[in-house]
Formats: C-alpha cells, sequence, structure tokens
C-alpha cells in the first residue's frame, strides 16, 4: 500500500542561538569558552512543526565544522535541497541533503527537524518512530580537564546524584595521575573512562597503555581524528578498548574502522554522521558485530539531546550516554521543563510526540544572532537581520 503523500514545507528556517555556558569546558583540542548552536524549524501546510539542532562548536578544533560553517552549509544549500525533497520524511530528505559533501551537523540539523515533524503529525513518541522501546536511558558525565581537587570533588557529586559512569578528559601529561587518583578514592568498581580528543600521537602508547592498569571502560580517541591507521596500531598494543569519536563521521566509516580493529567500542553522535538515519545503519552493525556502543554529546540544548534520547532507546545502546543535563551547562535551556537526571542515573525518554518537549520561543528568539528563512513565494532562501527573525 502507499503511504499518503505528506503536505509540503510551508515555512523552513535555520538559526544561529547564543547558548553562554556556566563554564568553559576544557579538553584535548582546549578551551571551549562561547558556544553558539544551529537550530533549523521547519512547518508544514497543515501547521505541523519539527526543531532539529545542528551542534557543531564555535571552533574548528574538534571537527573542521564550525557553528559558522553549519549556519552557511544549511542555509545557503541545505534549505533550498530539503524543500525540494518529495516529502518531510527523514529518507527523502537524507536523499535530497546527499549531494553536500561532509558537512555532517548541518545535514543532520535539517534532518533533525524532519523527524521531530514526522513524529508529530504521526502522534507518536520519536522514540518509537525511531524504533527504540527502552523507555528510561543510564547515563555518564564528560568532565572537563581541571585540577585534581576540582575533579574529585565533581566526580563525588556526580557519583552522589548517581550518574551511573565517570568519563575524564585527558590530554598528554594530564592522564595517569588523575585517573589513579579517581580510582584510589572511588574504587575499582566505579564504571570510568577516559577521552582525549585526538591529543596523542602513537609515539605516546607508552604512556597510553600505562592506562591498561585501571580497567577503563574505554579510551575515547586517543589519536589523530581521522586516523584510523594509526588507532589500529594501537589497539594491538593495549588491553583497554579504543573509542572512537572524531574518526567516525559516517556509517561507512564505522565499518571500516570495525573491519581494521581499530576501535572496540563506538561513541555515536548524530550530528558527527550526518543525521539519526546514518545513526540508526551504525547502531545496527554495532549489534551485528556485538560491539558496545554509547550515544556521545555535544553539550546541546534540549533540542538536540531530545533526539539524542530518543536514539539512545534502541537495544544497541549498551552503555550509558554522555549527557550532562542543562542545568550543568547553561544558566537555562531551550526547552522547559528540561530533561534531568533521577538519583537511579536515569533520564526518561519523552513520550509526547514530536521532540517531546516544549521549546520555549521567546528564549530562542532573545538569543538569535543570524537568522535565514526560506521565502516560498521567490523560491529563496534568504538571510535576515536577527532582529527580524519570525517578523
Ligand atoms: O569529545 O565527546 C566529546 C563535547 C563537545 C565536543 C566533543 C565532546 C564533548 C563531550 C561532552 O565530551 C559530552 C556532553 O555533551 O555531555
Ligand atoms: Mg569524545
Amino acid at each position: 500500500m502507499a503511504e499518503a503523500p505528506t503536505p509540503p514545507v510551508e515555512r523552513a528556517a535555520v538559526l544561529e542561538v547564543a547558548l553562554p555556558f556556566l563554564k568553559a569546558f576544557v579538553t584535548g583540542f582546549g578551551a571551549t569558552s562561547s558556544r553558539h548552536t544551529v537550530l533549523v524549524h521547519v512547518v508544514d501546510a497543515e501547521g505541523a512543526e519539527g526543531w532539529g539542532e545542528a551542534p557543531a562548536l564555535d571552533h574548528p578544533y574538534y571537527l573542521p565544522e564550525t557553528t559558522s560553517t553549519t549556519f552557511t552549509v544549511a542555509a545557503e544549500y541545505g534549505l533550498a535541497l530539503a524543500v525540494g525533497a518529495a516529502s518531510t520524511r527523514p529518507q527523502d530528505v537524507a536523499a535530497a541533503l546527499a549531494p553536500i559533501r561532509g558537512n555532517t551537523f548541518a545535514k543532520a540539523g535539517i534532518e533533525a527537524a524532519c523527524w521531530a515533524l514526522t513524529s508529530a503529525r504521526a502522534g507518536q513518541p520519536l522514540a518509537a518512530v525511531l524504533g527504540g522501546s527502552s523507555g528510561r536511558v543510564p547515563v555518564g558525565e564528560s568532565l572537563g580537564i581541571a585540577s585534581l581537587d576540582e575533579t574529585l570533588e565533581e566526580v563525588e557529586l556526580r557519583v552522589a546524584e548517581g550518574f551511573r559512569r565517570i568519563k575524564l578528559k585527558i590530554r598528554p601529561g594530564w592522564d595517569v595521575e588523575v585517573v589513579r587518583a579517581v580510582r584510589e578514592r572511588f574504587g575499582d568498581d566505579l564504571p570510568l573512562q577516559v577521552d582525549a580528543n585526538a591529543a596523542y600521537r602513537l609515539e605516546d602508547a607508552a604512556a597510553l597503555a600505562a592506562l591498561d592498569a585501571y580497567d577503563l571502560l574505554c579510551i575515547e580517541q586517543p589519536l589523530g581524528y581521522d586516523d584510523l591507521e594509526g588507532s589500529a596500531a594501537l589497539q594491538a598494543r593495549m588491553r583497554t578498548p579504543i573509542c572512537l569519536d572524531e574518526a567516525i563521521r559516517s556509517p561507512a566509516a564505522a565499518r571500516r574502522a570495525l573491519d581494521m580493529d581499530a576501535c572496540r567500542n563506538v561513541n555515536l553522535k548524530p550530528g558527527r554522521v550526518g543525521g539519526l538515519l546514518a545513526s540508526l545503519q551504525i547502531h545496527d552493525l554495532c549489534v551485528e558485530r556485538g560491539v558496545p556502543l554509547w550515544c556521545g554529546g555535544m553539550l546541546e540544548s534540549g533540542i538536540g539531546r531530545a533526539g539524542n534520547l530518543a536514539l539512545c532507546s534502541l537495544p544497541g545502546f549498551t552503555q550509558p550516554a554522555d549527557m550532562s543535563p542543562a542545568s550543568v551547562l547553561y544558566a537555562d535551556d531551550l526547552v522547559d521543563p528540561t530533561y534531568q537526571v533521577d538519583p537511579d542515573g536515569c533520564i526518561t525518554v519523552p513520550t509526547a510526540p514530536g521532540l517531546g518537549f516544549e521549546v520555549v520561543r521567546e528564549r530562542i528568539t532573545s538569543r538569535t544572532v543570524r537568522f535565514a528563512e526560506w521565502d516560498r513565494a521567490a523560491g529563496v532562501v534568504r538571510e535576515r537581520p536577527a532582529a527580524e527573525a519570525w517578523a
């Protein structure tokens, strides 16, 4: 039976929104002190709407894409391709966006808005639309680099709050010492892992292999952001599973990494791999290969976290997600009420159709610094002064 046609897009916009941090996030690629994120809003001719987030970072030190390049590609190319798609269904929109090379965050943000719209139209939770069934998602915290005292204090707080595991950011000269201190203070049962954000070289293998003594769940992205060969060489010399983050930017890269034994654990971020559809493919691959999988984070607002949470309800997510609550990162969230971590370290997957959270339009409007809108009559996308957004 043919599916009923979906109504065409009536309005579509790309926004750059300032989302000030409570404190800078320090990692192996440096300090991230400013955070602007990109949002996508789509409304169809029957009034169904969807919001999506394209959470690249402000700078090109994590991956090549930045907030600014993501806004530009989404506004100048993505939006026009998306409104020209056969329908607003994510599969059709992803196919329409496929000619865009790289720029995974821009494509994922547009696709995410269409997933939320599709969920709203279907009257079904986004998690169910994605094929997920779990209602609660175990989460961990990712701690930025700080002093030893600050680190121990924060681990103590998060463990008391119920977080299911701790991830420490490391870099050369700040690795074994902090891991040893956390293990000594909190014991061997604390689920613990580290993330190097590509700060090491293969010549550092001895320092990294010293981490094998601490029973870590994984060591995330120790080597170059696109270095699968180096990662395979390092994995052959380490017992600790290597997890890849930066180096997996597509389903094809995930398959290559697993085929090469470049990693034995996978961090999946929808924005980094080009969207939820690509995420589902990587999920299925990890299930097929029996590889531990978990959902990473990009310090998203609740709009982006909503998609991550829905994705985490799929059965292949076997380890806790990176999902520090918005209250830890920002003065306030763009959704209200925001998601929260319960005392058992889980977040409840929303059941309301669409994003599953209420978007606070005034907060978005007041923080919008760039705005581009599809002009339906003219058939073009136009950037307009942020002050005139939604006017
Ligand atoms: O490497 O996982 C990472 C945030 C921004 C960019 C890269 C990373 C991170 C995190 C934060 O670790 C996790 C979160 O969003 O809670
Ligand atoms: Mg990482």
